[in-house]
């Protein structure tokens, strides 16, 4: 490391020449300052978040082989396993990853799994185009358990994990992206759980390591686990889940992030795998979760294994247009061969823009052979409380009539309660500007209601089950948005910002709701659109 770079940061982070103190030592964060960089190093500082989307200027500070605390629960800890566990393959596919997270992520691995339970790690070099392959195989060619192969054309994370499936010889595999660290004693309750129920499909808890500072942040589950479910747009979707601190138990999931899964390779065979016409990036996983539970396994997160993903702040392989195809096209497959008739829900997420899907005969097929269970069937046992937009009267983009823009939110904001509703160009197969009134008069999307908040502004709150007075409003015949509770209309701003104000019906106060109401089955133990 060059010695103008520690200077510049030794104000903003802990230097010490104690060699257990180096940049981000026990998953501590590590802090640049910016202004402090050279011109040069300001440039490479850039160039990693445009090529990663994350922050590789400070990855490439920390040890490939950094040291983790044991976050186990003590529950946890005091687990003693069987002798005879099956044994693990790792597979991680990657395009253009970092050198820096890429290595780490094997080190982590090779520190903490027993040997005699871990047969190999598989790399799979999906037609990566950055440097890093230029050194890969000699760097490679010296740790012990590791298999380099690579893909012949850029076929995508699905493609890359099956390559790599193909040349595994053990009886699990985990698949693995390409910037985790696991962490001590991760393998050894994921493979006990999966020796007990050969048609468990697991993933451990998900910690985040920060796409910024690299800080390793361990989730607390104290009293609480987060667990995954889905929205109508097939976005992954956060819940909560209660979990005893002494628990060692799986916990249930209806769906799991596709950055850490562990299965059976006979399960895995039996229910065909992924998809193989998933393409690039997107839906993987919920695939994988829908055809778990309707075709007779479960999908469990084991609290015991911890394992901490870099989430990126964007994906830097594909974007704009053409990222929203693909992901549209393999949601669109995953709806097709596993949501029946529900799939109409996703589809008037995205406004009916249907693209081709290709084939996906032999999936269904699958699916009949082996007597799967309907997707009606999966939300009563794993989602019984999902919203039902069915039960709503209008949806659709809201236009102002004086403007020509809609409504919309940050819909990258993870915090609810700060979620601004604001305006922006609109865009018809847009799932953020898509907003449903249900049948008591609150203003939606899948993630929350339109409220009230100080004197005029108006944010994303999570929906109230007993239907707040702050949440409700009326569209009126005159297409005004009125707010019950302070009787007042929707308007859009000079500065075209949307707030509550007087009723006078300008044009800025009325508002375009454009998409006729959803359709879909309605399960038949519900009677209202929210849970
Ligand atoms: C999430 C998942 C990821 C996967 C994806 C949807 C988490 C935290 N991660 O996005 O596992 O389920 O959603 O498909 O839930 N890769 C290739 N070839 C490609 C593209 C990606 O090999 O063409 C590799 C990539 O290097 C990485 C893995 O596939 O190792 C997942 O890609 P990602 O990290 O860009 O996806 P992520 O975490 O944003
Ligand atoms: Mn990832």
């Amino acid at each position: 490391m060059q010695i103008d770079i520690r200077k510049a940061q030794k104000k903003s982070m802990f230097i010490d020449d104690n060699i257990d103190n180096y940049f981000g030592y026990l998953g501590r964060s590590v802090l640049v300052n910016h202004s402090l960089l050279s011109a040069n190093e300001k440039l490479k500082f850039q160039e990693g978040w445009t090529k990663h989307g994350f922050n590789q200027y400070v990855s490439d500070l920390i040890p490939v082989q950094r040291r983790l605390p044991d976050f186990r629960l003590p529950a946890c800890v005091e687990q003693i396993y069987p002798n005879n566990l099956p044994t693990a393959s790792v597979v991680i596919p990657f395009h253009n990853e970092a050198l820096s997270t890429l290595l780490r992520t094997v080190h982590s691995i090779l520190d903490n799994s027993p040997p005699h339970l871990l047969r190999e790690i598989v790399l799979v070099d999906d037609c990566s185009e950055l440097e890093i392959n230029f050194d890969l195989e000699s760097i490679l060619s010296k740790m012990p358990l590791v298999k380099l192969i690579k893909t012949s054309t850029w076929t995508g994370l699905v493609g890359a994990r099956l390559t790599g499936y193909d040349v595994t010889s053990s009886d699990v595999t985990v698949f693995l992206d390409s910037h985790c660290e696991v962490t001590t004693g991760w393998l050894e309750p994921i493979l006990a759980r999966l020796k007990e129920n050969e048609k468990a499909v697991v993933t451990s808890a998900v910690d985040v390591i920060s796409g910024d500072t690299f800080e390793y942040q361990p989730e607390p589950l104290d009293g609480f686990i987060p667990v995954g479910s889905f929205d109508w747009n097939l976005n992954y979707v956060w819940n909560r889940n209660y979990l005893s601190r002494n628990s060692t138990q799986p916990v249930r999931t209806a769906t799991l992030l596709g950055c850490i899964i562990a299965v059976s390779n006979h399960f895995f065979d039996t229910i065909g795998r992924f998809d193989a016409g998933l393409s690039v990036w997107g839906g993987e996983n919920l695939e994988l979760s829908f055809k778990t539970w309707m075709c007779g396994g479960s999908v469990e997160i084991i609290p015991c294994s911890r394992i901490g993903h870099v989430f990126r702040k964007y994906l830097p392989y594909i974007s704009g247009q053409k990222a929203r195809d693909m992901v549209k096209k393999n949601l669109l497959r995953v709806a097709d061969v596993w949501m029946d008739d529900y799939k109409f829900y996703y589809h008037h997420s995205i406004n009916h823009h249907l693209t081709d899907i290709g084939d996906t005969s032999s999936m269904k097929s699958l699916r009949q052979a082996l007597k799967c269970s309907s997707f009606q069937d999966y939300l009563q046992r794993l989602q019984p409380l999902i919203f039902i937009p069915a039960f709503c009267i209008w949806s659709g983009q809201i236009e102002n009539h004086q403007v020509r823009l809609c409504i919309d939110t940050d819909s990258n904001n993870l915090q609810i309660d700060q979620v601004n509703i604001n305006v922006r160009g609109c865009a018809d197969e847009d799932p953020s500007q898509l907003w449903f009134m249900c049948e008591r008069g609150e203003i939606r999307n899948h993630r929350g209601c339109w409220a009230n908040y100080r004197r005029s502004d108006v944010i994303l709150k999570p929906c109230s089950i007993r239907g707040s007075a702050s949440q409700i409003w009326q569209y009126r015949e005159d297409k005004s948005l009125f707010h019950s509770r302070t009787r007042k209309c929707l308007e859009l701003t000079d500065r075209n910002r949307v707030v509550l104000s007087t009723c006078q019906l300008g044009a800025r106060q009325v508002w375009t709701w454009s998409r006729r109401p959803a359709f879909g089955p309605i399960p038949p133990w519900r009677s209202h659109s929210y849970g």
